[in-house]
């Protein structure tokens, strides 16, 4: 048992169900929030249905949380009002609730969209320059810039964790950079738990992978030490994803293709 009570935010989202029994094994109380209600699976979970941008409903939800583990919100480009509610309103209702309930801990998913304009030619330490490559990357650069203001002045600790490319197996060529398997990122939200002194930390989170771009090597203190590797199922991709032309935006950066993604208007 790391922490009494641990928040997940974005249960039902695709690594919310992935963290989900995880995390439950780690805590007395697993508090889930969701926007729509979820049925409860161990005996541990409690739920707190809730949109993000309801600050009462985010202060209420932190209420005695020890440690938040924040997957909720936008995953991708969208409108700049879904983005802003999500992402950014979202974001420092979490921060605000968390310093006035004195959570400890915020573990969070930032995104290679906060960099995605870097060619996949450059590489990349967790204090580089940002480059968003979209709305939806905007806002993990502001809840950087949030986290890290958050841990200067008021000692709430976070970390804020790059995620690449999160999902079962490798679906494109450019994932054999970005990948992140389930069981590495189950084994670096634990680092972010478990390790006593994390100040606000940005890491990019990324599977063992050959063709990284990316070098962890400044946030060694995480003790963060991935498994698995893309490169194994690149014989999957031979065979059955077309290489993309030398000159695709989706593999010359390593936003991929959010660099070319629609610029959403408001409907
Ligand atoms: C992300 O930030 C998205 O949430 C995810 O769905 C993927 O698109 C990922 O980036 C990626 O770029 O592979």
């Amino acid at each position: 048992i790391l922490y009494n009570r641990i928040l997940l935010t974005g249960a039902a989202g695709n690594l919310g169900k992935e963290l989900r029994p995880f995390l439950r094994e780690r805590c007395n109380k697993l508090r889930l929030s969701s926007r729509r209600p979820i049925d409860l699976e161990g005996d541990n979970e409690e739920l707190a249905v809730l949109d993000l941008a309801d600050f009462e409903k985010v202060l209420e939800a932190t209420k005695d949380v020890d440690a938040i583990v924040h997957m909720g919100g936008t995953s991708k480009e969208d409108t700049w009002n879904n983005v802003l509610q999500g992402n950014i309103v979202g974001m420092y209702n979490l921060f605000e609730a968390s310093r006035q309930n004195k959570v400890k801990r915020i573990i969070w998913g930032s995104s290679v969209h906060a960099i995605g304009y870097h060619k996949r030619t450059d590489v990349l330490e967790p204090d580089c320059v940002t480059k968003p490559d979209s709305l939806y990357g905007v806002s993990k650069v502001f809840g950087e810039g949030l986290a890290q203001y958050y841990f200067d002045k008021f000692k709430v600790e976070s970390v804020s964790i790059r995620i690449g490319s999160s999902f079962p197996k490798v679906a494109d060529w450019r994932m054999l950079s970005t990948w992140l398997s389930f069981d590495d990122l189950r084994h670096l939200v634990e680092r972010s738990l478990i390790v006593p002194k994390v100040d606000h930390t940005i890491i990019f989170g990324c599977s063992n992978n050959d063709q990284s771009f990316w070098d962890n090597s400044k946030v060694g203190y995480m003790g963060y030490k991935p498994r698995d590797n893309a490169e194994d199922q690149r014989p999957y991709l031979e065979e059955n994803v077309k290489k993309p032309p030398h000159d695709d935006t989706a593999i010359t950066y390593q936003g991929g293709s959010f660099v070319v993604a629609g610029h959403f208007e408001d409907k």
